[in-house]
């Protein structure tokens, strides 16, 4: 129980207990700092936290995953560690007058570590909303989100969009969220149970602060800064192709982000008429874009996505930021289990998350 071994830890009951999913994207990937569609969806792993305000500045954080409490104060700066997050919630929180002071907290997570299966995320929102109840503040859901994605864009240092703390912050389980990331509009649309999103573990692990999503992100800004254009999502291919981009690179990235927009608003409309065959289709292409145009794949990881689709998937692809990490696939509910052991059994290193 998280509340005894905060009180070992801390000598005291925690004043409050959350619990924040983590979430698994379906398709739109890299789309979401590039002015297109999301279509992510909340899972039932997540990020359990337990916290007590103090009132001198100390930030105390443990964790169940990782050794040891970590002594910090409010004006500590990041410093590319795992407690980043919650000490950037904590100050965020200060900023905006939702507390005062600093807090002992501890965090349980069940979500696998460097997985795409947003982490982070879960613990900036999970917090933040939590010295917003707290305060009793009308700060919106969605606010919540975009406060949390500053932390990660200026005191972490990663230039994420902000899709993970949209749909983070207004889960709705069993529902994916169609996720406009231009205006932040949303629709939340119900998954049907008689088809899984399976969460597939490659094994293979990666981490969003290292380099590589950087390196993407400013290939699209050097994209917008050409065509002169923020929603590069949006811009029609055939403008794309007659603006002969000197950069071949940057075409091709340009042609991910154009192509995933549009699979992403069909792949919406699939899932509100029940059709899984063309939802699985279009995760297949997804997965081919981030493999050829957006080059953010890894070898093992497309042979775990072809086999996955050759044992019966209705679609699967690399889900989050890229890499490494999980893959997602479409898979007839009564059939997940055979499905799961035959793909298990070719790929020693992959692992059933949910
Ligand atoms: C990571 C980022 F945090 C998201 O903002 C998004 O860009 C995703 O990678 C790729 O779609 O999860």
């Amino acid at each position: 129980m998280i509340e005894s071994k905060f009180h070992t830890l801390y000598g005291r009951a925690p004043e409050i207990t959350a619990f924040t999913p983590g979430r698994v994207n379906l398709l739109g990937e890299h789309t979401d700092y590039n002015g297109g569609l999301a279509l992510p969806a909340t899972i039932g792993l997540g990020i359990k936290i337990a916290i007590s305000n103090r009132i001198d500045s100390s930030i105390n954080i443990s964790s169940s995953t990782f050794e040891g409490m970590v002594a910090l104060k409010l004006d500590t700066t990041a410093s590319q560690h795992w407690s980043d997050y919650a000490l950037g919630a904590a100050i965020k929180a200060n900023e905006l007058a939702l507390t005062s002071g600093g807090a002992d907290i501890l965090i349980e997570s069940n979500l696998p570590h460097g997985a795409g299966l947003s982490s982070s995320a879960a613990l900036t929102v999970g917090l933040l909303k939590i010295f917003r109840d707290k305060a009793a503040s009308d700060i919106t859901d969605t606010q919540i989100a975009q406060y949390a994605k500053q932390i990660e864009n200026e005191f972490i240092g990663v230039p994420c969009g902000i899709m993970d703390q949209m749909v983070i912050a207004n889960a709705l389980s069993g529902h994916a969220m169609k996720l406009d990331t231009d205006n932040l509009e949303f629709e939340h649309i119900p998954l049907n149970p008689e088809f899984r999103m399976v969460v597939i573990h490659s094994g293979f692990y990666r981490q969003l602060s290292d380099g590589r999503y950087k390196i993407r992100k400013k290939e699209c800004d050097e994209i917008k800064e050409i065509v002169n254009q923020n929603d590069i999502c949006r811009m029609p291919l055939e403008k794309l192709e007659k603006l002969k981009l000197v950069d071949p690179t940057l075409f091709l990235r340009a042609r991910h982000c154009i192509t995933e927009h549009e699979r992403t608003q069909q792949a919406a409309k699939a899932l509100k008429d029940d059709n899984f065959v063309e939802f699985g289709q279009l995760m297949n292409e997804s997965h081919q874009s981030m493999k050829n145009d957006f080059e953010i794949t890894l070898l093992e990881i497309d042979n775990l996505v072809a086999d996955a689709i050759k044992l019966g998937a209705l679609g699967a692809r690399q889900t989050g930021g890229g890499f490494g990490g999980c893959i997602v696939a479409c898979v007839e509910a009564d059939q997940v289990e055979t499905w799961t052991a035959a793909l298990l059994s070719n790929h020693p290193k992959a692992y059933y998350v949910c």
